[in-house]
């Protein structure tokens, strides 16, 4: 029902409106995790439009991490939160797009000075304000992740600024992240994140850690984040050396 009504409102591609189509029924919850699709020619024949459209559609799904195809089995809202490694998306960005509701719980949102590992991270001179956050993050009720960041001050003054999203504030302010330095690792939660994050203490995670650009080529964040391993996958294309 939502590509017919999508169907009538744009004039995109035909894959493009079932892509947007099913991605806002994933969005709204209308087509939850585990939720099993229809075969390619079974959706081919309901919505009159050929298989190649079709296909086209699902295999944009799966690279944007919302759909996940098994062979033989057929296509399915992913259960995981799959993570494209090469996108600079934000964590309430990943979240919304699969139909969970980010909240986060800030443990430490505050100015202060750089510490020698941030400031090199970040390219500032010792004594450089920042402003500092360390958030626990959730997908809807389930805790996902930790997160420390810093800021520098001149960019984003008022730390009490960023309630839900640090990349919405920074597209606000006009500092829209363009391009990052990512780093990942796997990791063994300590007992702290482990009783953040309600595992049991050892279990495994990703660490990563992420340096972000604005157009200018000004370093925006510095930002270590400690992923449950048990609940994301992070892919990527990967192209042969030529
Ligand atoms: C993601 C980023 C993190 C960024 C945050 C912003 C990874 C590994 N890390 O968690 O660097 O600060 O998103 O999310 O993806 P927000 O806009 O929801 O605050």
């Amino acid at each position: 029902d939502e590509y017919r009504r999508q169907a009538e409102d744009t004039h995109a591609p035909a894959y493009l409106r079932l892509r947007r189509a099913i991605r806002t029924s994933v969005e709204r919850g209308a087509l939850g995790p585990g939720h099993a699709l229809p075969s390619e020619r079974e959706l081919a024949r309901q919505l009159e439009l050929s298989r190649v459209t079709v296909r086209k559609a699902l295999a944009g799904l799966v690279e944007d991490g919302v759909l996940t195809q098994r062979h033989g089995a057929g296509t399915f809202v992913a259960e995981r939160i799959v993570k494209p490694l090469s996108k600079l998306t934000s964590f309430t960005g990943d979240l919304r797009a699969r139909g969970l509701n980010p909240r986060s719980v800030f443990m430490e949102r505050e100015i202060g000075e750089v510490t020698p590992e941030e400031a090199m991270a970040l390219n500032l001179s010792p004594g450089a304000l920042v402003v500092r956050l360390y958030r626990l993050r959730y997908g809807s009720d389930e805790p996902l992740a930790v997160e420390r960041s810093a800021i520098p001050q001149d960019i984003v003054n008022d730390p009490e600024m960023i309630e839900d999203s640090l990349y919405e504030v920074l597209e606000k302010l006009g500092c829209r992240p363009v391009r990052a330095l990512q780093r990942l690792r796997a990791v063994n939660f300590n007992a702290e994140q482990a009783r953040l994050l309600d595992v049991p203490e050892g279990s495994a995670g990703l660490a990563l850690e992420r340096r972000t650009f604005i157009a200018n080529g000004r370093l925006v964040e510095y930002t270590r984040s400690w992923y449950r391993g048990d609940a994301y996958d992070f892919v990527a294309e990967l192209q042969g050396e030529p």
